[in-house]
C-alpha cells in the first residue's frame, strides 16, 4: 500500500497528495472537519427527528416526554432523506469545508441527491459489502459519499470498513446472497479475492468526515456495544454535469435525470429544468430488500 501519510486531510486543507490518494485508494479522511459545536447541534437535531418533532415518518414509534433520547433512539438504524424534514440537516449538505473537498475530488459544480442519518443503536446490524453506484448510478462515475462521524466510530460500535483501491476496476461487481448475520442486507459482494490485510476499518473521531468513491467496496459491522450509538450523517454527492438516471430500484418512474437535488457548489448546467420534490423520508428497515430474489423482511 502507498504512503498512508497522505490519507488524511489536515486542518481542512486538501492537498494535491490528498487528491491523488483519493484517486488511488477511493477514500479520504478529514479529521476534525466539523467543530464540536456543530456535532452537538447535529446530535440534538438527530434526537428531535427521531422523537417525531420534525414531522411524521411512517414507522416512528410514539414518544412520551418522559422517554430519554437514548430510549427513543435505541429502536432505530437510520432514516433516509432527513434533509427533507430538517432545515438543520439540509444546511449541512452545503457545509463549506465539505464542499471545498468535493470541489477538488468531484467537480467545481456539485449537487447532493441523498442524505442518510444513521444512529445504529446498540445491537443493530451493519450494511453488507456494496458499491454505492449500484444503487445511485451517475453517468460519469462521480458519486461520492461524505460520511460525517457524529459519534466516534470504532470497530466495536460498527465503523465503516473499506477495501482501498477496490474502486479502480470501475465496474459494478456481481452481488451474491449474504449469509453473514453481522449484516442486515440479503445481498453482499463476493470479496473472497481479497486478503484480510486488504480490508481495513475506518475508525474516526466525531467531527471527522470520510469521503468515499461510489465504486469503492465498503461495509459496516454490527454495533456490538451495550450503550454506544454510532451516529453518522452520510450525504451523497455527484458532479452537477452528470444527469442522474435514478429510479430508486423501481420506487420512482424511470427517468433520465432525477432532479430531486440540492446544488451545493458551483453552477447547475441543467438549471433550465425544474427541481422536483419526490423523495420522502423513510426509516431504514432492519432487513434490507434484495434485488436477487425480491425477498423483503422487516
Ligand atoms: O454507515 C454505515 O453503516 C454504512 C454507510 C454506507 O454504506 C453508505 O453510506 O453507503
Amino acid at each position: 500500500m502507498k504512503n498512508l501519510k497522505h490519507a488524511q486531510i489536515e486542518h481542512g486543507k486538501i492537498t494535491p497528495e490528498n487528491v491523488q490518494y483519493y484517486k488511488d485508494f477511493g477514500y479520504l479522511i478529514a479529521s476534525n472537519l466539523l467543530s464540536q459545536q456543530e456535532i452537538v447541534e447535529l446530535k440534538q437535531e438527530t434526537a428531535q427527528i427521531f422523537r417525531g418533532n420534525r414531522g411524521k415518518i411512517d414507522g416512528l414509534a410514539e414518544v412520551s416526554p418522559l422517554d430519554s433520547d437514548s430510549d427513543v433512539l435505541k429502536k432505530y438504524v437510520a432514516i433516509h432523506f432527513p434533509h427533507k424534514i430538517s432545515s438543520v440537516i439540509k444546511s449541512y449538505l452545503s457545509h463549506k469545508k465539505v464542499t471545498a473537498v468535493l470541489q477538488k475530488i468531484v467537480s467545481e459544480n456539485v449537487k447532493c441527491m441523498q442524505s442518510m442519518l444513521f444512529v445504529k443503536a446498540p445491537g443493530k446490524q451493519g450494511q453488507s459489502w456494496h458499491q454505492d453506484e449500484y444503487f445511485i448510478p451517475t453517468r460519469d462515475k462521480s458519486l461520492v459519499g461524505a460520511w460525517i462521524a457524529i459519534d466516534d466510530a470504532t470497530i466495536e460500535n460498527g465503523c465503516l470498513w473499506v477495501i482501498p483501491g477496490s474502486q479502480n476496476p470501475g465496474s459494478i461487481k456481481r452481488r451474491v446472497k449474504n449469509e453473514d448475520a453481522a449484516y442486515a442486507d440479503l445481498e453482499t459482494l463476493d470479496i473472497s479475492e481479497y486478503d484480510e490485510k486488504d480490508i481495513i476499518p475506518v475508525e474516526v473521531k466525531s467531527g471527522s468526515v470520510v469521503f468515499f468513491n461510489g465504486y469503492l467496496y465498503h461495509s459496516s459491522l454490527k454495533n456490538k456495544t451495550e450503550n454506544n450509538f454510532r451516529t453518522a450523517l452520510v450525504n451523497h454527492y455527484m458532479s452537477a454535469e452528470s444527469m442522474l438516471p435514478w429510479d430508486q430500484d423501481g420506487k420512482l418512474p424511470a427517468t433520465e435525470d432525477l432532479r430531486d437535488i440540492v446544488m451545493v457548489a458551483g453552477k447547475d448546467p441543467y438549471a433550465h429544468k425544474p427541481i422536483v420534490d419526490v423523495n420522502q423520508p423513510y426509516l431504514r428497515q432492519a432487513k434490507v430488500k434484495s434485488k436477487l430474489d425480491g425477498n423483503y423482511e422487516n
